[in-house]
């Protein structure tokens, strides 16, 4: 199987998790892009869904289906989306599409974060892929000092602009050994909006698509 194809795997076994009635958080990404193509085939299902951003709710209203207002939707009993690496414990990095803030924003609204990814994104420790975080653009050199403290390496994000309006740098050479505290301390730091650690708030159930197909962990 492709990486596309175990990544298509897991959004399939996450439909399992739809129920009746239900409005539905979406994620962002190609991962998420599958999840909202499934999503299509049982629309009459659910009563509509809430975007994570302004792409996935492009390509959910492509497909018929309803996207509400978070604040109109309330508590959310669902969220899908997928990440760029898990720790065995389900904490994320995410943020490689630059809709982290949404998405955080989305998860901690839902009562259940269900994870979908390929299994190349499973690693025993998180920081390889470079850790996004969210930054007002005034702040991007303060940031990127107090980064260097905590042993990264930030690049800015060129040409990228969140769709609420700010930019991203993109943290390289962590070894993220405790999310937890890195979450915490980053969120410190003033001019940060959102970092892409999912560890105060981690999936409560990851979807591996692998060579056999789709297995859950967690
Ligand atoms: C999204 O899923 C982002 O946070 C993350 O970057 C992306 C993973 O990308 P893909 O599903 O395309 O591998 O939620």
């Amino acid at each position: 199987m492709t990486q596309d194809e175990m990544k298509k795997a897991a959004a399939e076994a996450a439909l399992a998790y739809v129920e009746a009635g239900m409005i539905v958080g979406i994620g962002t990404g190609s991962t998420a892009n599958h999840f909202i193509d499934l999503l299509a085939g049982i629309k009459g299902k659910i009563d509509g869904t809430v975007a994570s951003s302004i792409a996935s709710a492009k390509r959910l209203e492509g497909h018929g289906i309803r996207v509400m207002d978070l604040n109109e939707a309330g508590q959310l009993s669902l969220y899908v989306d997928g990440a760029d690496e898990s720790n065995e414990h389900l904490h994320l990095v995410k943020g490689g599409g630059g809709a982290l803030t949404r998405e955080k924003i989305v998860a901690g609204a839902a009562d259940k974060f269900v994870c979908i990814a390929d299994d190349t994104k499973l690693v025993k420790v998180l920081g390889k892929f470079p850790l996004p975080i969210e930054v007002i653009p005034m702040a991007q050199a303060l940031v990127a000092r107090e980064m260097v403290k905590l042993g990264g390496n930030p690049v800015l994000r060129e040409g990228f602009t969140t769709d609420n309006g700010n930019i991203i740098l993109d943290i390289h050479g962590m070894e993220i050994t405790d999310p937890v505290t890195m979450e915490n301390r980053i969120n410190q730091i003033p001019g940060v909006v959102t970092n892409g650690l999912f560890a105060i708030r981690p999936a409560d159930v990851l979807i591996l698509g692998g060579p056999d197909g789709a297995r859950t962990v967690g």
